[in-house]
């Protein structure tokens, strides 16, 4: 490829001095809220992307303002383990420069928003102080590992989640750039003398996620990942892993050669030949991946391009490992499990929904409160789901009476606010503070679900599961596309209804309505609501229901998928 086919962000990347940039000296300069353009590419790797405050960019433009510049801050926690007194700090965190607000993702890490330029530096220390890090949260590297925090099987969860820690420290960029910027660490003399072992000068093409699961819960959404690792268990044991490749969910509305796409199953794998074949996968991205196009850039369009028995072939020759052929496996559902349940270890877990993944305190439902009591009473751990949701993990059975006079205490119990739709929804963040967003979604989502329910009441099926996930753009960073109703944000007010996916996150959904406002939304969904509490056979899911009657098509790739 010809150097001048590469995008800006490759020509920034190679001159970042591996992801120094001028970082230093923009952080000084006291003349403006914002960093160099070229930093905002480079502060992305140590987890902080520049935002401004959408609600008021055009006043501030009208009284020639600059725009209200602040940050966003994404921590890096594998599989979303958080020892108590980690979230105590984070809570202070919130308190002091961001909001008074902690928002939980989709890839169970949390986000601050809001914090201004000067308290950047003293934000990013402060996590590092609560024994957490923000690097490679964000950029073109391997982002925050997903591992499944349901503790229903204890000691296989505990082995999954130490492999995810593994392989997230295996694939974390070696530059000491994030110590010397923000906490201070002594300067290495010249950056040319440091090596990036697995990703070179010039990292990733593109982003690159992985996930860990243990069916039969695929709450991580392991096809939606550049990697899946489905774990197979015999007799009580981790016996390896069923790699899959090429998930991913970004779009771009009208370009029909962008697409989401669920991972092809690569093969079999044992334990002891992860690092190997992550490291194959990430390498082969490396090399392949498309640097002149950010929009053809992720590991699912190399796959598509160059097919799946190539990159299989090529993985096996990089990393010395011969796929076996898969083992079987199946899913029941893509969603979290509410509520208390036991471990093999007679501990409690409670799942507490977090709507949107915002917590913080609004009105009677004190969330950011009720979680600091928690956390200060309750000596032990915290587990972020990949649906925005906690779980309070390791309650003894003494505590547990005490834990739920806390949920009540401050209004934050499952039962108090949730229908099963809402229980299973999921919104991005979106406006304010995202510049990619062209719809609301997470302070809009909570009002449509309230008419949804309404409608699903008057057809008895109130006390039916169905998934709901809602996005500001098309970029699907609450995978809507495998929600069996997915809202894709297109303009003010207005979204692609995606139907009929699969409610175990197994297959794609079909637009089926363009550029719909909300009474449109309601106009098409209430009425095939009505035939599915008529015709729908037993325990079957709305996406299925939809698919099985024609009412959508069964997408088998994403590359059918056009929205218009
Ligand atoms: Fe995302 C970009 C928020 C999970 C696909 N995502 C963004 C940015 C940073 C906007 C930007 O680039 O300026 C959003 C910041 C909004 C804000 O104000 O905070 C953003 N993404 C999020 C989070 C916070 C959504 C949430 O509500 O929880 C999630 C953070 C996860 C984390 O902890 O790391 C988040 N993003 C996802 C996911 C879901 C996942 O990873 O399982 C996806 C779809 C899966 C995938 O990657 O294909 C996702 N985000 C994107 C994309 C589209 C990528 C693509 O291939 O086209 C973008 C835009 C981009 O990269 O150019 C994006
Ligand atoms: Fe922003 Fe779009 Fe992601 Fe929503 S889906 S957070 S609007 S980039």
């Amino acid at each position: 490829m010809s150097e001048s086919s590469l995008t800006e962000v490759e020509d920034i990347k190679a001159a970042s001095r591996h992801l120094r940039g001028t970082l230093e000296e923009g952080l000084q300069d006291p003349l403006t809220g914002a960093i160099a353009d070229a930093d905002t590419q480079v502060s992305k790797f140590h987890g902080i992307y520049q935002q401004d405050d959408r609600d008021i960019r055009s006043e501030r433009k009208r009284q020639k303002l600059e725009p209200a510049y602040s940050f966003m801050i994404r921590a890096r926690i594998p599989g979303g383990l958080l020892t108590t007194s980690q979230w105590l700090g984070l809570d202070d965190i919130a308190k002091t420069y961001a909001n008074q607000s902690i928002r939980l993702t989709t890839r169970q890490a949390i986000q601050y928003h809001g914090v201004v330029k000067r308290n950047l530096k003293k934000t990013v220390a402060d996590i590092n102080h609560a024994t957490l890090d923000t690097i490679a949260a964000c950029g073109d590297v391997n982002r925050n590992v997903m591992s499944p925090p349901l503790p229903a099987l204890s000691s296989v969860h505990r082995e999954v989640q130490n492999h995810a820690e593994a392989l997230s420290e295996h694939l974390m960029p070696k530059s000491r750039a994030y110590h010397e910027i923000w906490l201070d660490g002594e300067k290495i003399e010249s950056s040319k003398t440091e090596v990036e072992p697995i990703y070179g000068d010039t990292y990733l093409p593109r982003k690159f996620k992985v996930a860990f699961v243990v069916p039969p819960q695929n709450d991580v959404d392991v096809f939606s990942q550049d990697m899946g690792l489905i774990t197979v268990v015999q007799d009580g044991r981790i016996v390896g892993f069923n790699v899959t490749v090429g998930g991913g969910m970004g779009m771009t509305h009208g370009e029909t050669d962008t697409y989401p796409r669920l991972g092809d199953v690569l093969g079999f794998i044992k334990p002891d030949d992860l690092l190997a074949v992550a490291e194959a996968v990430v390498t082969t991205q490396r090399d392949y991946g498309d640097r002149s196009n950010r929009k053809h850039a992720r590991l699912k369009y190399t796959i598509d391009d160059r097919g799946v028995d190539w990159f299989r072939s090529e993985i096996e020759t990089r990393s010395g490992v011969v796929f076996a052929a898969a083992e079987k496996f199946a899913f029941v559902a893509n969603g979290d499990v509410y509520g208390w349940q036991k471990d093999d270890t007679a501990a409690w877990h409670y799942g507490l929904f977090v709507e949107g993944g915002r917590v913080s305190d609004v009105g009677e439902r004190r969330l950011l409160s009720g979680l600091h009591a928690i956390a200060a009473l309750h000596n032990s751990e915290f587990r972020l789901t990949p649906n925005q949701n906690l779980i309070i993990s390791k309650v003894t059975e003494s505590d547990k009476p005490i834990i739920e006079a806390l949920l009540r205490q401050y209004g934050i119990e499952n039962n108090a606010q949730a229908s099963p739709l809402r229980l299973n929804s999921m919104a991005c963040v979106a406006f304010p503070t995202c510049g990619l967003a062209m719809a609301e979604s997470e302070r809009y989502l909570p009002s449509l679900i309230d008419k949804l329910d309404a409608a699903l009441t008057k057809q008895a099926l109130a006390d039916k599961p169905i998934t709901i996930r809602m996005t500001g753009c098309p970029n699907g960073c609450a995978r809507p596309y495998i929600a069996e109703i997915g809202l894709v944000g297109k303009g003010p007010g207005r979204y692609t209804l995606f139907l009929g996916a699969g409610f175990a996150g197994d297959r794609l959904g079909a637009p089926y309505l363009d550029n719909a406002n909300e009474a449109e939304i309601l106009d098409v969904v209430e009425p095939l609501f009505a035939k599915f509490a008529a015709s729908r056979a037993v325990g079957e899911h709305f996406g299925d229901f939809l698919v099985r009657t024609g009412v959508v098509p069964n997408v088998s790739e994403g590359k059918h998928i056009h929205d218009g």
